[in-house]
This record gives structure tokens, sequence and C-alpha cells, in this order.
């Protein structure tokens, strides 16, 4: 092989709530990126569990995620959509992970410490490993670029710390055994098994905020529903949940300049460049001057247009139980097949004995 050939992976957790966050961040990149690449989007119900979930709760948000997927638009039959826990490859090659990363580094984990808070010594020992069974997520299918939310912008970094380090502990066995791929890092161009996956963290909505706080990344844990706008809520709550979003009294500004320390202004205004696809520069060209009475209903028609025909979908693919479950077990024979050919190079790299 002489160039990894450019694949596409990225995860979304089944724990509830599903977001405008997740939709700009995340999802709506998905849909995008599959005219120009193939494309792998699974549902990564084990790394939910690496907090409580209730069972019935989980299978629920698995075929909720799913349907949202699919609501956006995108297509199961040219791409692949499926569920983490069906490809044991996953948890397989994050154990190989976890004996490659140092705890060094997953200790500078900043979502560990996030979620673990102050109870760090009672969070699950998955938890801790969460980036772990990630990079194995990516790497087992050797994909080469990941759509994500800014939040996970460390956990990409250490992917590419373990591709490396895998890559250099094996470099002679990977040679010998002819399975390697020529990379470009930095000026030098090496050999190695896994790609330096790139991230995919673009446009105004890296990290959409909370709506009832700046300064907090929106989020499907937050117990106040009013601080996030639910991909399933209908017209009237996205219109209630934007009119009372906080916001501070000084009216829009003409430049982003202006937006420094305002948190809440600067969010919905990236909102509003986001959904409506414009720079920040164009949104305060149209609205600099004008007071949140004005821009929080043109935010909110806006908001509607977009989400609306989605949550509507979504309730209409969510009602056939039956087309969801094939979605993910034809995608997951799919991606089983896929993994399990880098498995194959990876334990006869290792040297672990199979057939
Ligand atoms: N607020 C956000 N802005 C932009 N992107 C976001 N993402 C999440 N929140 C935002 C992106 O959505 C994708 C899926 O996220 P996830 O479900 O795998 O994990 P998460 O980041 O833990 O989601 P939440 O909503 O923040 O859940 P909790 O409350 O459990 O912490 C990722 O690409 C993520 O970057």
């Amino acid at each position: 092989m002489s160039a990894f050939k450019p694949l596409v992976f990225s995860g979304v957790q089944p724990t509830g709530n599903l977001h405008l966050g997740n939709y700009l961040g995340a999802i709506r990149k998905f849909v995008a990126l599959q005219d120009t690449s193939d494309c792998i989007y699974c549902v990564v119900d084990m790394h939910a569990i690496t907090m409580w979930q209730d069972p019935a709760e989980l299978e629920q948000s698995t075929r909720e995620v799913t349907a949202a997927f699919l609501a956006a638009g995108i297509d199961p039959a040219k791409h692949i959509v499926f569920n983490q826990s069906r490809v044991m490859q996953h948890a397989e090659l994050a154990w190989v992970f976890n004996c490659v990363a140092r705890m060094g580094w997953l200790n500078r984990m900043t979502q560990f410490k996030d979620k673990a808070g102050k109870d760090r010594e009672n969070a699950s020992v998955g938890l801790f490993a969460y980036p772990t069974l990630m990079a194995a997520d990516i790497l087992v299918y050797r994909a080469t670029h990941v759509p994500v939310g800014d939040d996970q912008k460390q956990h990409l970094e250490l992917t590419r710390d373990i591709a490396q380090k895998f890559n250099n502990d094996f470099s002679s066995r990977i040679e010998a055994l002819g399975c390697g791929v020529e990379m470009k890092v930095g000026e030098e161009t090496v050999h190695g098994f896994f790609p330096l996956t790139e991230p995919i963290i673009e446009g105004p909505a890296t990290r959409i905020m909370s709506l009832r706080d700046g300064t907090k990344k929106m989020s499907k844990s937050d117990p106040s529903d009013l601080s996030r706008i639910n991909l399933t809520d209908d017209a009237d709550t996205i219109s209630k949940k934007i009119r009372k979003a906080k916001t501070d009294p000084a009216p829009l500004p003409s430049e982003p300049e202006g937006l420094k320390e305002r948190p809440e202004a600067d969010n919905l205004v990236g909102i509003y460049a986001s959904l409506a696809e414009i720079a920040r520069e164009e949104v305060l060209r149209q609205f600099g001057g004008q007071q949140f009475s004005v821009f929080k209903p043109a935010l909110a028609d806006l908001a509607v247009e977009k989400l609306a025909p989605i949550a509507g979908e979504m309730r209409r693919i969510s009602a056939d139980r039956g087309y969801i479950d094939g979605v993910l077990r034809d995608g997951g024979m799919r991606a089983g097949a896929l993994a399990e050919t880098t498995m194959k190079d990876v334990r006869r790299i290792i040297g672990l004995l199979g057939d």
C-alpha cells in the first residue's frame, strides 16, 4: 500500500437528549462528508456504559441516535451505520491500546477530570480508559479523518500519539510483514500501520454553549432542559427555549470583537451563523445594533426551519423499530468484516497467535 485510503469515522454516544451541539458540531458534518468520502458512523454504546445507564433506556437511546443519523440525511446503504458493541474488534483493539498508551497520557485527559469530578476514586475504570477505546474505534478502520466537536480535540491528539507509538514500537515487524503504509510526518516520510488521523473541527459552531450559561458546553447531561435544544423538540419548545436563553442587556455589536466578554451573545450569534451557514461577520452585518428582542425571534424562526423537519423525520423513522434494527445489523456486519481485516494484521504484528 502506498497511501491510506481516505476514510471518515465518527461516533455519538446514546446517552439521551441529542441536542443542537451534537447536530451542528458533529451530525451535520457527517452528512456533508458523505458526498466526498467513504464514511462509517457509529452509535458508541460501549462508551455510554462508562457511566451508569439504565439498560432499557440505553436500547431506546441507541435506536434514537440511529434515527437521528438517518433523519439528518445519512445514507446507510452507501455508508456504514452501526452500534459499536456489535463489532467486538473495537474492544479487542482497545485492550491492545491500553497496553500501548501510558498512564501519564490518560492522566492528562480533561474530559475524565470533568466527568469524574471530585469523586475520582469512584469513577469506572472504563471512564478512565475511554480515550483508548475511542482510538480503537477510529483505528480499527484505519480511518484518516474524524469530524467532531471541539471538546474531542484532546482525545484525537491522543489517538495520534497511540498510532505513532504503535507504529514505532512495532516498526521492524510491520516492515517485515509488509503491512505498512508510507505517510508524511512533518517533513519526514515514515512507514506505519496506523494513520495519524486528522480531526475535522471547523466552522462557527465547534462548541455550542448552554443557553443558560454561556461558559458551559451545551450537554446531554445538563439537568436543565432549558440549557439545550433537543433534536426532538417541537417548534414551540424551540422558540420558548430561545426566548428564555440568557443574554445581556446591550444590543448586538457590528463586529465580532464586540462579542468578547459576552459569552451568551457570542453563542447565539455562533448558532445563527452555523444554522444559516454564513460567517459570524455576516450575522452581525444583519443584526448589529439590534436588541435581542429582534434577534431572538429571527434565530427561533431559523432554528425551527432547520430542525423541525429533522424532528419530524426522527419520529417517523423511530416508529419503525424493525427498520432501525435492520440498519444496525447490516452496518455491523459490514463494519465487522473491515475491522477483522485490520485485527488479523494487528495480531500478527504483535505476535498474538491466531489461525
Ligand atoms: N456543545 C457541543 N458543541 C459542539 N459539538 C458538541 N458535541 C457534543 N457537545 C457539543 C459533539 O457531538 C459529538 C457526539 O458527542 P457525544 O455524545 O459522543 O459525547 P459528549 O461530548 O459527551 O456529549 P454531551 O452532549 O456533552 O454529553 P455529556 O452530557 O454526557 O457530556 C462529538 O463529536 C462531540 O464533540
